[in-house]
């Protein structure tokens, strides 16, 4: 065919470096950008066939999110904006580690295993974070995708959760909006305005917020959005990216790890402040007190309050719909305790990585899901968005119901259900606090999280930790599980597991306990577990 002969000569302008191997980890591939052409190149090709396969347009976004400037990283997008399918995520790793000269072998495995119908066409959408590598690296995608001759839409800079949007509203033919970031920030900001109209008695104290763009891209985003919101939300923007570099000392992932304020940004008392990451798809609140302690509000207290106001409101409405919360092992044991003992809400916990907890999220009528790291968003199932349309345009009902049912609708047109989203989550969280009249300090208090604390530790080979039961437990090496439990043992109310990042080459460290000393020393003592079981390099651990 004539499309492999091009890709013969293309492949050859973006070679693979010998001996190199990557896998398609918790959020695509992720390494120094320099490693990366190739892997760009062949996720354009598989982009590409995927799309021959579903007939519909697939994503591909560069961009490394949370990682530092030097790292950079792709992921592919599902037609309704979902991440790809794992069946999708082992061709990736094949085609990504093929040798160069067996590269069409590999691509022509895929394409017979799935029997792609190559006259098919193909359409792929392109979005790159503000790295500066993602130029170069977002143009090794487009010509993967021209050497299939597919057509490709490059939307340049766009946030990740944009991009996830975009190819949702693509594939439903507008239904869930139109397929610009215009579009975008129309549908999202007039949700967030209809939700909010009834609170006028705002001030502009409680209009305001404080936002660290993380020096990324989710700043120039919200710098062209801002003029949507008409005041009734108002940004002071630091972190733009004008001088800091890229989630250096700032952003989401920093704040929630370091559990302190990021660099670059001047927090009065009380202010309501957050953090987005590299890509815009996490956000954390976060204040300080009176006496300078800083308060976190995670993604576990960000369910917490979106699974509330949605419970409620389902009350009001009188529909009896089934919501779930889901969450991973790094959700804090008050946050569960809460979610199950006082809310009385299903609980779920999954693997790390939104793609897990997006599916679980799928098996209810509402599924709130949050990763601690602020990672999340909320789904609706098709039979409770038609409920809930039904009984909001029902001239029967009585103005409770009713009222519940327009906040209803206008929240779930301020979500993006395709992923989680840091721009569209502020809006909700932005929007639940004016409508209950709560400050940031009243939200802090509905629980009060147990003291934890994460490290990293470097290992010759991350591989070496396999882990059961949603990551809570390492099956291998042998004895580390024992020597684990064993620590935990002697704190109060604590818990501790390990597993391989997927986005970062180190083990994760997560320890809770009833003080924050607890949790620290605990965190150590399993760092060191780690450090001699599982083949730790460089300096042992040392105490926090
Ligand atoms: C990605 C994933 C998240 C995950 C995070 C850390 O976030 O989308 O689901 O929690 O990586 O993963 P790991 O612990 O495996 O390194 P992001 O914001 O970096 O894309």
């Amino acid at each position: 065919m004539a499309e492999f002969q091009e890709i013969s000569k293309l492949s050859a302008l973006h070679p693979k470096p010998a001996g190199l191997v990557l896998q398609y980890g918790t959020s695509g591939f992720r390494t120094n950008a320099k490693q990366l052409d190739h892997i760009m190149f062949r996720m354009g090709l598989l982009a590409t066939v995927r799309s021959k396969k579903t007939k519909a347009t697939i994503g591909v976004m560069v961009t490394a999110s949370h990682n530092p400037e030097e790292d950079n990283g792709v992921k592919l997008v599902d037609p309704m904006g979902e991440m790809v399918t794992q069946d999708w995520e082992e061709h990736a790793t094949q085609l990504a580690n093929a040798d160069q000269e067996d590269l069409l072998t590999a691509l022509k495995n895929i394409i017979e295993k799935e029997a792609i119908n190559m006259s098919q066409e193909a359409n792929v959408f392109v979005g790159k974070d503000t790295r500066s590598s993602s130029a170069s690296l977002s143009q090794a995608v487009l010509d993967g995708v021209s050497a299939l001759g597919g057509h490709s839409k490059d939307y340049g800079l766009v946030t990740t959760p944009q991009l996830h949007y975009m190819v949702c509203c693509q594939n439903t033919q507008g239904k869930y909006g139109e397929a610009t970031v215009e579009g975008y920030y129309t549908k999202f900001c007039q949700a967030f305005i209809q939700l909010t109209k009834n609170t006028s008695n705002r001030t502009d104290d409680q209009k305001h917020l404080c936002l660290d763009g993380a020096n990324g891209i989710g700043a120039l985003k919200v710098r062209e959005m801002e003029s949507h919101l008409k005041k009734e939300l108002q940004i002071s923007l630091n972190n733009d990216g004008s001088k800091g570099r890229l989630n250096h000392q700032c952003g989401a992932d920093y704040v929630k790890v370091q559990q302190k304020p990021p660099t670059g940004i001047k927090i009065n008392p009380g202010e309501r402040c957050c953090s987005f990451d590299g890509d815009a798809d996490r956000i954390v609140y976060y204040y300080t007190d009176s006496e300078g302690t800083f308060h976190l509000l995670d993604g576990d207290k960000m369910a917490t309050l979106i699974s509330t106001f949605l419970k409620e409101l389902l009350t009001q409405a009188g529909l009896d719909l089934k919501i779930a919360v889901v969450q991973t092992a790094y959700a804090n044991g008050s946050s569960t305790h809460y979610l199950e003992n006082t809310m009385k809400v299903l609980v779920r916990c999954t693997k790390t990585g939104v793609k897990h907890l997006h599916h679980v999220a799928q098996e209810f009528d509402v599924g709130v899901y949050f990763e601690a790291n602020g990672h999340g968003t909320v789904l609706f199932s098709k039979a409770a968005e038609e409920k809930i349309q039904q009984l909001a345009e029902d001239t029967n009902v009585n103005d409770e119901r009713k009222k519940a049912a327009l906040l209803l609708r206008n929240t779930i047109n301020v979500i993006n259900q395709t992923v989680g989203d840091a721009i569209s989550d502020m809006l909700l969280i932005e929007a639940i606090l004016a409508i209950k009249g709560m400050t940031i300090q009243q939200w802090d208090t509905i629980y009060t999280d147990l003291p934890n604390r994460q490290l990293k530790v470097k290992v010759a080979d991350r591989r070496v930790i396999d882990t059961t039961d949603a990551e809570r437990r390492a099956v291998t090496p042998a004895g580390l599980q024992e020597a684990i439990d064993n620590l935990v043992k002697k704190y109060r109310q604590a818990r501790s597991f390990v597993r391989p990042s997927g986005t970062e080459d180190v083990v994760r460290v997560y320890a809770e306990a009833d003080t924050q000393e607890s949790a620290d020393a605990l965190a150590h003592e399993v760092s060191l577990a780690v450090y001699r079981l599982a083949g730790g390099v460089g300096d042992e651990p040392k105490p926090l």
